[in-house]
Parts: structure tokens; sequence; C-alpha cells
């Protein structure tokens, strides 16, 4: 690549090829960028600030939440709350929507996200990220957003992405025209095109899955796996979403987190629909790729409820198959 080109300049080139664009969503995309900047400083300070450990709160899911956590849903509210772009936010962090407060106007757009995916892994030093999609209102303009607005199936995606806080920080996303990968250079702050037109490799190399459960999985889950190790693939799995979904869409392979029998309260496996699953399965199609619970495809989903959880199946789309194949029981 012999040009330089920012996040900034990209999001505009995208509206450019739509002439009736207002600039809107370019706008919220900007204060992605810039929500991801604060935070990728945060989670690098954070342990030389000795504020990592954990508040003693615990999140709607009964999971303990991290300082950094609450930091990055802080930061992402406050950038977008004030703007007139949304109607209203979803967190995973948040039990509720999270409404635009009577002070501001209400816009024309919802913000779903999932502030700090992988926050278990906040205290090792490995890498964790931030999910986020964004959709149109379905409730009338000019009125607040409604939790309507915010349970749409995925296929009303407009843009999603995510920002992987590793190594380097990368946001990676997509408005529906390819996916693109920008790698933050810290000495100028700004997000550059390092990845451009991302498509999952054709012959994958990894499968990530949290093995140790694998005595609570069904048979044809087993059987799965027992296939992807007969084709000697290697087993990846930070478990991290974020980080384990970017290293497959760079290298080719499947995640997936199947439904399990260890707790009876989570009988759809644990990760959440429309923080997780939607925003990542957009990326995953616009690459060349799949994403299904198994017996559909995630993006059909009509989601019933703001944290509802779903089984993923979620990379390359030969494997994604294989892996409904033995769900269905015919194998090959
Ligand atoms: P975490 O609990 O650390 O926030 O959905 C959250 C998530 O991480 C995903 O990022 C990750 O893929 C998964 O849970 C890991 O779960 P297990 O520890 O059960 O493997």
């Amino acid at each position: 690549m012999d040009k330089v080109i920012t996040i900034e300049r990209h999001i505009l080139r995208q509206q450019q090829m739509h002439p009736e664009a207002t600039g809107t969503l370019t706008s919220i995309l900007y204060d992605i960028a810039l929500a991801g900047k604060m935070i990728a400083r945060e989670t690098t300070r954070a342990a030389l600030e000795e504020i990592l450990g954990l508040t003693g709160r615990f999140n709607v899911q009964g999971e303990e939440v991290a300082k950094l956590d609450d930091y990055a849903n802080a930061a992402i509210v406050r950038l977008n709350q004030f703007t007139g772009r949304l109607a209203v936010m979803g967190s995973e962090e948040i039990d509720d929507i999270i409404p635009i407060p009577d002070e501001y106007p209400a816009g024309r757009y919802v913000l779903l996200f999932d502030p700090l995916d992988g926050s278990s892994n906040i205290d090792y030093s490995v890498s964790i990220g931030t999910i986020f999609s964004i959709l149109r209102r379905k409730s009338p303009d000019g009125t607040r957003g409604t939790v309507e607005d915010c349970l749409q199936s995925g296929r009303n995606i407009v843009a999603a992405g995510y920002v992987l806080y590793g190594p380097s920080t990368m946001m990676v996303y997509s408005s529906g025209n390819g996916v693109q990968g920008f790698t933050l250079d810290q000495t100028v702050g700004e997000f550059l095109l390092t990845h451009p037109d991302i498509t999952i490799p054709a012959k994958p190399k990894f499968y990530s899955v949290n093995q140790g459960y694998e005595r609570h999985w069904s048979r044809e889950i087993q059987e799965f796996t027992n296939c992807l190790q007969a084709r000697n693939m290697s087993l990846r799995y930070i478990g991290s979403l974020v980080a384990d979904f970017h290293r497959n869409l760079l290298g080719g392979g499947i995640f997936y987190y199947p439904a399990d029998t260890r707790d009876s309260k989570l009988p759809h496996g644990k990760l959440r629909l429309l923080y997780e699953a939607e925003p990542l399965s957009f990326l995953a199609e616009h690459a060349g790729g799949k994403a299904s619970d198994g017996k559909r495809p995630i993006l059909t989903i009509e989601p019933e409820k703001l944290h509802q959880r779903t089984p993923l199946f979620i990379g390359n789309k030969e494997l994604v198959e294989l892996a409904e194949a033995y769900i269905r029981g015919d194998k090959p």
C-alpha cells in the first residue's frame, strides 16, 4: 500500500459513495473510534495506576464488573448521548436500555455495544475488545427510543465492528461494503488503514472453543470437534471473543461457544445475541464467512430480550456449515 489512509478519511469516502447520506453515521463511527482510543489509553495505563481489581459490583449477567468495564461503558455513553444522532443505546453492562437524556435531542440511530468484551482477561494483560453495532430506529423520529429499537435482527445492522486492545490497538468495521481493519498509530493518535478488504482465508487453520467444557457438550458437538482434530487443525482459545474472532478472521478458522449442560440457567450458551453475536456475524458475512446458532443464521434471529444468549458458530463458511450438518445429525 502506498497511501496512508486514516479512519476518518476512509469513513468519509464511504459516505461519499452514498449521496443521500447526511453524515450522521459517519459521525457516530468517528466517535466510536475516539472512544476506542480513550479506552486503549486506559487499558495500557490501568496496571500502572493501580486501578485493576474488582469493584465488588455484579452486572446483570451476575459477573463481577472490573473498573475498566465501567470506564469503557461511561466513555461510549458520554461521547454519544448528547449529539442528537442516537435515539437510544444498549450496553452489555447495563440491564435496561440507555435512554437519551431529555435535555438532548433524540436522533435516528441505535447504538448497541459491549464496552469491554473478554473482561476476565483484564488482570492478565490479555487482549480484550469493544464490540458495537449501529441500526436505524424503528420508532417514530423525534420521540425517545424504545427497547423495540434495540430488539432488531442483525439483518437490520447498518454498520458494525470492534476495537481490539492487544499488542496493537485495531479497529475493524464494516458499513456493508467490505470489512476494513485499521491499526492505531499511538505516536500520532490515528487509526491507519492496514488491513483493507479483509476476507476470511478459504483454508482454515484454527478452531477456537473452550475445550475444558467438552464433557458438558452434546454428542454432536463432541463429534464435530473430533472431526476438526482429525483435520489437524490447531486449537487456539484466548477466551476473549473479539481476540479469538479477530485471529480467525485473518488466519482462517472457526470459533464456537455451544450450549452446554454446565448451568441449567444458561441453556443457550454464554454469548449475548445483541451485543456480541450479531455484530461479529455481520462482519463474518461481509468477510465471506458465516455465523450460525447451529441451526439458523445468527442474523435472522429475532431477538426477544436485550440480554438474550445464543450458541455461536462463526468464521470459515465451510466449517460453520459442517457444524450445522453435525447438529442436524447428517454428518458427512
Ligand atoms: P468474558 O467472560 O471474559 O467477558 O462473553 C464474554 C466472554 O468473556 C467472551 O469474550 C469469551 O469468548 C467468553 O466469555 C469466554 O468464556 P469462557 O471463560 O467460558 O470460555
